[in-house]
């Protein structure tokens, strides 16, 4: 095969998946930089113009839905599960992204492990404080590096960006990431939260550019 030849093959190999048009479909090799993204340094704050005042001592969590063992947390039982610090970026689908976001709670793992879903789970549904909703994949919603936050940076997590306590999703989109979670609901349909029945994407993946559809 002549050289031409390969490269040909090369760029067709890369049109199919997508590549420099929607970013590196390859997790390893990703650009940190999503495509059609710009740095920001500030930290915008997004709602529905509503931000729910939730005194931690009156916070709760419910884990419910398809899951063997349904729970309620209080402030306290929250805090007194194993507590982890997990750096990483905020990509929001209006195009900004804001790197070495130092957040510090409990992993949406350990909290899994205590509801127990059933083999049925498949979807996430979150409910927070404002009437907000979100939907994310269980596997999505289970990886190591999703927190239930209510630190950032050493403070705690202030009302505005969804104090007490938010959900943090990494590599999806930051509509995926309630502010004032109070719920976490499993299922095993498919339930689209309040952007995705918007025209917003149901994954969001931020290197698939998945915004809308
Ligand atoms: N409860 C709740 N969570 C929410 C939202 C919301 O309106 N209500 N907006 C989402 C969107 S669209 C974004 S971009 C981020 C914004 O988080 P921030 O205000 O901390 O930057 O929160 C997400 N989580
Ligand atoms: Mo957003």
């Amino acid at each position: 095969m002549s050289l031409r030849d390969k490269l040909l093959d090369c760029k067709q190999a890369w049109a199919r998946a997508g590549r420099l048009l929607t970013g590196e479909p390859d997790p390893g090799r990703r650009e940190r930089l999503p495509p059609g993204q710009r740095r920001v340094d500030s930290w915008p704050v997004l709602d529905l113009g509503v931000q729910p005042h939730v005194p931690t001592h009156a916070w709760r969590l419910a884990i419910d839905g398809a899951v063997a063992m349904p729970l309620e947390l209080d402030w306290a039982a929250f805090m007194a599960l194993p507590q982890v610090e997990h750096v990483s970026d905020v990509h929001c689908v209006t195009q900004w992204s804001r790197y070495n976001n130092r957040w510090q709670g409990v992993r949406t793992s350990v909290l899994l492990a205590m509801a127990r879903p059933l083999p049925e789970a498949r979807h996430a549904i979150l409910h927070a404080h404002d009437g907000y909703t979100t939907n994310v994949a269980l596997e999505h919603f289970a990886a190591d590096d999703c927190l239930l936050a209510h630190s950032h940076d050493g403070a705690p997590l202030s009302r505005e960006h969804g104090g007490p306590v938010r959900v943090v999703i990494p590599r999806l989109y930051f509509w995926k990431s309630p502010k004032w979670i109070k719920r976490i609901e499993l299922s095993a349909v498919d339930q689209p939260g309040f952007w995705e029945v918007r025209g917003y994407h149901n994954v969001g993946d931020p290197w698939l550019e998945q915004r809308y559809g």
